[in-house]
């Protein structure tokens, strides 16, 4: 976002501040008024939403503040971008031609999904066709959808330690089901790190929703 740092932190201030309050409606303006001074959606989200839910999470884990607190950060952070972002990403438009075929989904035992509808979005604004599975989906599950659509790519979302070896699982069920080589994996999320995804033999790793399009057009373009 171009917009200058002061003007970044008065932005994640007020943001705080209506998580705080559990206020949607603060939330909902503060993404307009962003919008409405020519912030890109995208833009506004990795500046100034990522690093408040970062926040979050670290006083989380160091327990200045407890679950209630990170459900309000869900409940405001879902609103904006059900009610703002995602439908100024979608009037942006994109590519219209398929680029590829995507299943996707947050990994088993977890209900995180901010971070993936944003990949989702993203990837369908891109031009691919992208078979949402939601959360909390075992990896059998990603594998019948893969089989169903006919997807080029597997993408997992993990948030949790205890949800990330279903990443591996996943890799060694298509390797016993003899279908390596049929889909690509790619996986991503707050708690998986670049190490850790090449570890599990998966074909891709992405840092966000850009390198996440990146990734999997790569991986399309090699095959
Ligand atoms: C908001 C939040 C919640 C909300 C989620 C609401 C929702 N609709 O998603 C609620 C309240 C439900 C929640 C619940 C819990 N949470 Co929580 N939560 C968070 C928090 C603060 C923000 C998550 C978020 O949305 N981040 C912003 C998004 C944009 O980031 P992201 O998901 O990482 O996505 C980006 C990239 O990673 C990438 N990406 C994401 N997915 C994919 C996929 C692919 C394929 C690719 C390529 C890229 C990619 O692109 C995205 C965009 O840039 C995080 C802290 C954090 N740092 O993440 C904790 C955090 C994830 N939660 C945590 C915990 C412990 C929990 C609970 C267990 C708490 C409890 N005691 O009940 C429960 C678990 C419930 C469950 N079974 O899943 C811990 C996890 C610790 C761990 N290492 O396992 C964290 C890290 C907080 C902490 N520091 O302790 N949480």
């Amino acid at each position: 976002m171009n917009a200058p740092e002061s003007e970044m932190e008065g932005m994640r201030e007020v943001l705080r501040s209506a998580i705080s309050a559990g206020d949607k409606t603060q939330g909902v303006e503060l993404a307009q008024a962003a919008l409405a001074a020519g912030a890109s959606p995208l833009a506004f989200f990795q500046g100034v939403v990522e690093p408040v839910l970062n926040e979050i999470g670290e006083q989380f884990a160091r327990l200045e503040i407890f679950l209630p607190e990170l459900m309000r950060a869900g409940m405001v952070v879902e609103a904006m971008q059900k009610e703002v972002l995602e439908p100024a990403i979608v009037a942006a438009g994109g590519e219209s031609s398929i680029a590829g075929r995507v299943v996707i989904g947050t990994c088993q035992g977890d209900i995180h999904d901010i971070g993936k509808n944003m990949v989702a979005l993203m990837l369908q604004v891109n031009g691919f066709e992208v078979k949402d599975l939601g959360t909390n989906v075992p990896p059998r599950t990603f594998i019948d959808a893969a089989k169903q659509e006919n997807a080029d790519i597997i993408a997992m979302s993990s948030l949790l330690t205890t949800s990330m070896p279903y990443v591996r699982d996943l890799v060694e069920l298509l390797d016993g089901f003899g279908l390596a080589g049929q889909f690509q994996v790619v996986a991503g999320g707050a708690a998986v790190t670049r190490d850790w995804a090449e570890s599990t033999g998966v074909n891709g790793f992405g840092e966000d929703a850009v390198e996440a399009v990146n990734i999997c057009r790569s991986l399309l373009a090699k095959q």
